[in-house]
């Protein structure tokens, strides 16, 4: 890459984090990351300010009202509508197609394109996306294998299988003690989280709570208000009134009914793809000894349609650039440059000092120094790529088949498979059929329903969601403890709609066409 002589000079501005370790005598305005990209490329970066995390979206919000704004900044989307609106950022459409390598192009669109989307506006590109792992809030089904086998059960194929388990787990004593005593299905109060909530049943109704779909007209409609939701929660209404739920879920957060699952009362929860590193590691793991055997299985269907998991295409993130820069090709070269080096093997040491300072480099303790990259990006396939190979690189002892910064996750799992429980969790993740196995799956199925909405929050959202998602979570507890009748769910639908609904969905309406 052609090095500007002289160097040309890009401002932005830091949010600071407390995990980075330095190399002596270094600091955010000066540090080899900074550095390598005044020596490689002639770009020297010059911090405006920086601040605290916790303090950072406030300081971009005075940045964007006083108009004074750097070449670069990470914002979030709602600052990104602001700046939209104030016609401070330039379009970068012409000059990515020009400068952005073909492997940048590649990179950030391993997603299918969705994130590299949401930073189009009426045709322009108005961000660089911050990307990230796209599948990461996927769902899966955990189960007690030990308690199939005591009960002679097979894992389920459908969400009918799902059911006859819940019933068997909760009515015919799986753990042997002679008592009425298990659940089927673990529920916490926050219903649609996709750890010990319903996510992924609903999911497996084909409905989608919280999130904007295309309809048959083009149009995008709420995924709560749809009629698949009604189904869903019919089922939940029946499994709560045989006992296959905790009664009183309704008051119990994410820790506290994972007690229950600690005290080998439940036997089913939907989760996370880290979701046996917590909460399930506490509880499978005694002294050392795995004392809960939990499968790991992909979501089920209702029906003879798979069952699709819904995510975000937006990472809610984004790299902007200022009308007024002066060389905003160079901004695109430091992203081609960030991905190129968090990309490339470990050994080669032109990338690792983008990626490492000294002390790592020297086999220390990392430094968590990539993010001194004011461009830096996360993978959007990580943990798929992960699950594609670590099956065959674990059977063939041969950890070359996995990308070299994953080896501390190969590391974690040949130490489990030596006996040290304390990476039970990671072994939920990458055993045969583990969740990032599984993730892989889905992306070979097409597993997946994406949020069409990504805009910032509209006028109405601002106004209404809370009111909104409260009471969709009081209608939706109430239909299922039996405290009102499945048909609440459709005066519900016609409440959301009167209160709010109706000016939000012509508002991400109106967003629609703008991305479209
Ligand atoms: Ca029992």
């Amino acid at each position: 890459m052609q090095k500007y002589d002289p160097p040309v000079e890009v401002t932005t501005v830091r949010s600071m984090n407390p995990s980075i370790i330095w190399d002596q005598g270094e600091s955010y305005d000066r540090n080899g990351v900074y550095a390598a990209y005044e020596n490689d490329l002639g770009i020297k970066i010059k911090n405006l300010w920086s601040v605290d995390g916790s303090q950072y979206d406030q300081k971009v919000n005075i940045a964007i009202a006083s108009g004074d704004i750097p070449d670069l900044m990470q914002v979030n989307s709602v600052q990104f509508q602001q700046l939209l609106d104030a016609d401070m950022l330039m379009d970068i459409g012409e000059i990515f197609e020009k400068y952005a390598t073909s492997y940048t192009k590649e990179y950030v669109t391993r997603d299918g394109g969705g994130q590299l989307d949401s930073t189009k506006i009426n045709g322009k590109m108005m961000a660089l996306p911050y990307t990230n792992g796209v599948h990461n809030d996927s769902t899966y089904l955990f189960i007690r294998n030990d308690w199939l086998a005591e009960l002679g059960l097979q894992p389920p194929k459908t969400m009918q299988d799902l059911e006859a388990i819940s019933t068997a787990f909760t009515r015919n004593d799986p753990d042997r003690n002679g008592k009425d005593d298990t659940f089927g299905l673990a529920l916490q109060k926050d219903l649609m989280s996709g750890s010990l909530g319903l996510q992924g049943f609903f999911n497996g109704f084909h409905a989608y709570p919280n999130i904007w779909l295309k309809n048959e007209a083009g149009e995008l409609v709420y995924g709560s208000i749809q009629p698949e939701m009604k189904n869903a929660l019919a089922k939940l209404k029946e499994m709560y009134a045989n006992g296959e739920i905790d009664k009183e879920f309704g008051v119990k957060d994410l820790a506290k009914e994972a007690e229950l699952i600690a005290q080998d009362k439940i036997g089913i929860t939907y989760g996370l793809f880290w979701t046996g590193n917590y909460p399930l590691q506490a509880g499978a793991v005694k002294d050392g000894k795995v004392i809960q055997d939990w499968g790991v299985y992909p979501i089920v269907s209702a029906d003879d349609q798979i069952a699709k998991a819904q995510l975000q295409k937006s990472t809610g993130l984004y790299y902007v650039v200022s009308k007024k820069a002066k060389n905003p090709e160079a901004i695109i070269k430091m992203y081609n440059q960030s991905i190129w080096a968090m990309d490339a093997p470990a050994t080669d040491p032109n990338a690792a000092k983008y990626v490492k300072g000294k002390i790592q480099i020297e086999g220390g303790a990392d430094q968590t120094y990539y993010v001194l990259n004011p461009t830096f990006v996360g993978k959007q396939d990580r943990f798929p790529v992960v699950g594609k190979a670590i099956s065959k690189a674990l059977a063939e002892k041969d950890p070359t088949l996995l990308p070299d910064s994953e080896l501390i996750l190969y590391d974690f799992m040949t130490d489990y498979l030596n006996g040290n429980t304390d990476h039970w969790g990671y072994a939920m993740q990458l055993k045969q059929g583990g969740t990032l196995e599984t993730m892989y799956q889905y992306t070979q199925e097409n597993r997946f329903v994406f949020n069409e909405y990504f805009g910032a929050l509209t006028p109405s959202m601002a106004e209404k969601n809370s009111t909104l998602s409260k009471k969709q979570e009081e209608v939706f507890t109430r239909i299922i403890v039996g405290a009102a009748p499945l048909e609440e769910f459709d005066s519900f639908v016609e409440q959301w709609k009167s209160l709010g609904g109706n000016d939000i969905t012509k508002e991400v309406n109106e967003w629609y066409q703008t991305v479209r």
